[in-house]
């Protein structure tokens, strides 16, 4: 409330001026509130177009870093020479192809004789008006501002106008390879590594800011990646009205005056292209009541750009402020009185506070944006500041109402010393660096970005592979070794009693009691460890323990004395002689407990069972693959489950296939289904070609080298040592976590799967990535954490594709099998990485329904596991028996 001046009470009209530019605390709150809905808005792709504050993705998406071509050892600046041209009045408003003529003399003859050189320049063009970019070297003019309206520009790529005129001046290997924003220049220059600046602000003709913002909160772009700089074209701000309750009547004959009312009022009331008429205006407003210049002829008042900006800041900043608004006045003709000088001061000051005081509420809006998308209680952050109104500005008010705004966010303004220049050098160096950068890791990563063509080779491949396992003759050379089951149909919803079910070879080793009743399946179970010394132990104590475990799970469920036919689910490769006799062909998934291959692994069970005098209490009747048991677990449910498949720490399918295709088994009637073990397709070198030198990196680690070649590039078991020695192989480039220790990193193992299923989920915000891979103590800045997650969906969108590779070979042969022009057929499905991962089942779905389009699939997803489907075997098993 201003109603004194030095004690003296005001003139009422005067008091009545300052009032009205004075925007108390509770309003620049709400201009504050209404800021964020506009930026928001800008933001969102639905409701982009009508946003007044645009929010431009300026694909900036990096701060520099000091490893940029421009930076000198030692984190020094680069060296920087500069020239500054006139430009001619008219220019503003000629003809675009006479605008950008003139830049590129000025830069032909700025570079003097280097203009002939032939190495290759690249320019960063820093153009301070509002631009649609789609890329960093690609810009549409929006539309022009501050006084600029030359013709053939507005939305036309301003880069290729650039480079066609500079091409005109044949000015050497001269290339624009980065346009950007004053404010983007002004954040780049005053960023280093160690006061990284996410923000900035001009306050010059114009006003403007931009910011580092979560791309995923950029919508209008279609990266979901990591950070982009968002240009925010706040001035036109309040075009839809948001700020009428502010403006006063001297804004309003601003913006009448102006070369595009109605428009950019934002920019009215804080950039230095307008203040001085805000100024003049409010005096004219007061001479008119008598409250200044009595006496005076105030027409020179009348006349547009009489008072300049430059002139109230001096007017308010200086020490002789009053004696400058005195010379001033008289420079207009006007005879002012001491108190003339002092209203004008006054008003002077209550407009460039104004304009101050709107600045922090725009800038209070754009760190509060920030906070909450990054989910943070408070907000330690370092703005650039740029402009000559911002330089003459009470820069304590904007740092005191942005504190009073946004009282959360702790702001460090830094002024930018000399322009944008540096800036753009930065651009331009972060263009290059991550132009290369790109190029290196597009490189890196080729090999794991299979084309249709090589999914087509895959499936054919596998088809090869299944008909070579099939046949009696070729069996024993094939790769995927199609093993008969002996378990000839689906569930058929008769079965009924209680069983006992064992769940081995999975990530839990689970021992459950299953009922299977008229009105459903009820399942009692329990999860065991199997601890690696006992996975890589003898057989005897691996069975021994598998006994323990049964014994235990039976005094729990008090099932003591109970003697219940048992379905074994066994998940590893194995030649089933009968339903409950299955020898152990090799093990896989880290399991290599000795003297178990080439034996039943029933018998084995059964000498367990003996050795602990509990022989009696087990009864197993039959042994499933785990595949087999989650088709008959899910066929209970969907009669037309007729294949089993296993994305988990191994992979693996079956399906029913046709007894007269099954060279390897007796008799032509019926199906039969056949346990794939697709596991080890390519084990006989027909994948070489995909196997990149990171598959070779984690083959040669395993237990088990050269062999289940095909689980390698697909299961849980894997991916996340495939994408650790990939990050490694970025390390050593100097990619990531250049300078950076990361030791943890040659740990094996360290980078677990389950890491990408949860940095791969869609819009997770990076700061979650950071907090993994800071778990692992690297430390990653976004753009890193971005890259890391770019190389996990390259994984794992690669396993999903080969997985729906082999599964098109399987239904395609299947509706080959039956005639069919169009299959429907339903997989059962389970395994940790087909559930947990979030689009690992997309991809597969999607990728099968390309390659194999006459068939309609329908994927299940197996409650309880194969558990029950053991149970159910071992029901078919009993009944057959009693039969
Ligand atoms: C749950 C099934 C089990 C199978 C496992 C595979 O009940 O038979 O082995 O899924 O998934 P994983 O646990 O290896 O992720
Ligand atoms: C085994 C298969 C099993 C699959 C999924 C593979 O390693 O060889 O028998 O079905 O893992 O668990």
């Amino acid at each position: 409330m201003v109603s004194s001046l030095g004690g003296r009470a005001l003139h009422p009209q005067v008091q009545r001026v300052l009032l009205a530019l004075t925007i108390p605390l509770d309003l620049l709150q709400m201009v504050k509130a209404r800021m964020m809905l506009a930026m928001n808005k800008g933001l969102n792709r639905q409701t982009h177009a009508q946003a007044t504050v645009k929010m431009l993705p300026t694909y900036i998406c990096s701060t520099p870093n000091g490893t940029g071509r421009t930076a000198q050892p030692g984190g020094r600046f680069p060296q920087l020479s500069d020239n500054t041209f006139d430009m001619p009045e008219d220019l503003m408003q000629g003809t675009g192809e006479a605008l950008f003529d003139f830049i590129a003399q000025c830069v032909r003859q700025f570079l003097g004789d280097g203009c002939h050189s032939k190495e290759r320049l690249p320019l960063g063009f820093v153009f301070p008006f509002s631009c649609r970019q789609t890329r960093l070297d690609k810009a549409e003019l929006i539309s022009w501002s501050k006084g600029f309206s030359c013709s053939d520009v507005e939305g036309k790529d301003v880069v290729q106008l650039l480079q066609l005129a500079i091409n005109k001046q044949e000015v050497g290997e001269l290339e624009v390879v980065a346009l950007m924003n004053d404010t983007v220049g002004t954040m780049m220059t005053c960023s280093t590594r160690e006061i990284p600046c996410e923000v900035a602000l001009i306050v010059d003709k114009g006003t403007n800011s931009c910011f580092m913002a979560d791309v995923q909160h950029v919508q209008t772009v279609e990266e979901t990646r990591g950070r982009m700089c968002v240009n925010t074209e706040w001035g036109c701000f309040g075009d839809d009205g948001a700020l009428d309750d502010i403006l006063t009547p001297y804004d309003q004959h601003v913006d009448e005056e102006s070369s595009n009312p109605g428009v950019k009022r934002f920019e009215k009331l804080v950039g230095s292209l307008y203040l001085g008429d805000v100024v003049r205006h409010a005096l004219i407003a007061l001479a008119a009541e008598k409250a200044l210049f009595i006496g005076s002829n105030v027409t020179v008042l009348g006349t547009k750009g009489v008072l300049t900006t430059q002139q109230v800041v001096e007017i308010i900043s200086s020490k002789e402020g009053m004696t400058k608004a005195r010379m001033t006045l008289e420079a207009l003709g006007l005879r002012p009185s001491e108190r003339d000088c002092c209203r004008m001061q006054q008003v002077c000051r209550a407009v460039v506070s104004r304009s101050a005081a709107l600045c922090a509420a725009g800038l209070a809006a754009i760190l509060s944006l920030i906070r909450q998308s990054r989910g943070l209680e408070r907000l330690m952050i370092n703005v650039a500041v740029d402009g000559e109104l911002y330089h003459g500005m009470p820069h304590v008010q904007l740092d005191t109402v942005t504190r009073l705004l946004a009282p959360e966010c702790l702001v460090n303004l830094k002024l930018s010393e000399d322009g944008t220049g540096r800036g753009a050098a930065m651009v331009t160096a972060v263009a290059l660096r991550l132009a290369d950068q790109r190029r290196e890791v597009n490189q890196l990563l080729a090999p794991l970005r299979l084309t249709r063509a090589d999914l087509e080779r895959v499936q054919a491949l596998m088809r090869q592979e299944m008909d070579l396992g099939l046949g009696r003759e070729t069996n024993a050379n094939a790769s995927v070794r199609m093993l008969p089951t002996y378990v000839r149909g689906t569930p058929d919803g008769t079965e009924r009693g209680e069983f006992l079910a064992l769940d081995l070879g999975g990530t839990n080793f689970r021992v459950l009691a299953v009922r299977v009743a008229e009105k459903g399946i009820q399942i009692a179970s329990q999860i065991y460890v199997i601890p690696t010394n006992i996975m890589q132990g003898t057989g005897e104590a691996l069975f021994d323990h598998i006994v323990d475990c049964i014994m235990d799970f039976q005094m729990k469920q008090d099932l003591k004395g109970r003697v219940l036919p048992l379905g074994f689910t066994f998940s590893f490769p194995c030649k089933q002689l009968g339903l409950d006799k299955a020898v152990l062909l090799n093990w896989t998934k880290g399991f290599s407990a000795s003297d178990c291959v080439g034996k039943d692994v029933v018998q084995l069970l059964r000498e367990a069972a003996q050795r602990k005098q509990v022989e009696k209490a087990l009864n197993v009747v039959a042994v499933v693959n785990d595949t087999v048991g989650t088709m008959m677990s899910c066929g209970y449910e969907d009669p037309e489950c007729e294949i089993g498949l296993i994305v988990g720490t191994g992979t693996n399918a079956c399906y029913m296939e046709e007894m007269q295709n099954v060279g390897t088994v007796e008799g032509e009637q019926g199906r039969m289904c056949i346990n794939m073990e697709w596991g080890a397709f390519g084990d006989n070198g027909c994948l070489d070609h995909l196997f990149t030198e990171f598959d070779q990196m984690v083959d040669e680690k395993t237990i088990n080298p050269g062999k289940q070649r095909f689980e390698k590039l697909i299961s849980g078991m894997y991916l996340g040592e495939i994408v650790r020695h990939i990050l490694l192989a970025l390390v050593e480039k100097g990619i990531l976590f250049q300078d950076k220790a990361c030791p943890t990193l040659q740990n094996r193992d360290i980078f677990k799967t389950k890491f990408l299923s949860t940095i791969e989920i869609d819009g997770l915000a990076l700061t979650k990535v950071q907090a993994i891979l800071w778990d692992l103590e690297l430390q990653a800045n976004f753009e890193e954490c971005s890259l890391v997650r770019e190389v996990c969906q390259t994984v794992s969108l690669r396993a999903a594709q080969l997985c729906a590779a082999g599964l098109a070979a399987v239904v395609e042969k299947m509706r080959e099998n039956r005639g069919l022009g169009q299959l429907a057929v339903t997989v059962g499905v389970d395994g940790t990485l087909y559930k947990m991962h979030p689009c690992f089942s997309e991809h597969l779905q999607q990728t099968l329904q390309d390659l194999a389009p006459n068939c309609a699939v329908t994927f299940l997803l197996s409650e309880d596991g194969s558990g029950k489907g053991a149970a159910l075997v071992a029901a078919v098993a009993v009944c057959g028996a009693e039969s």
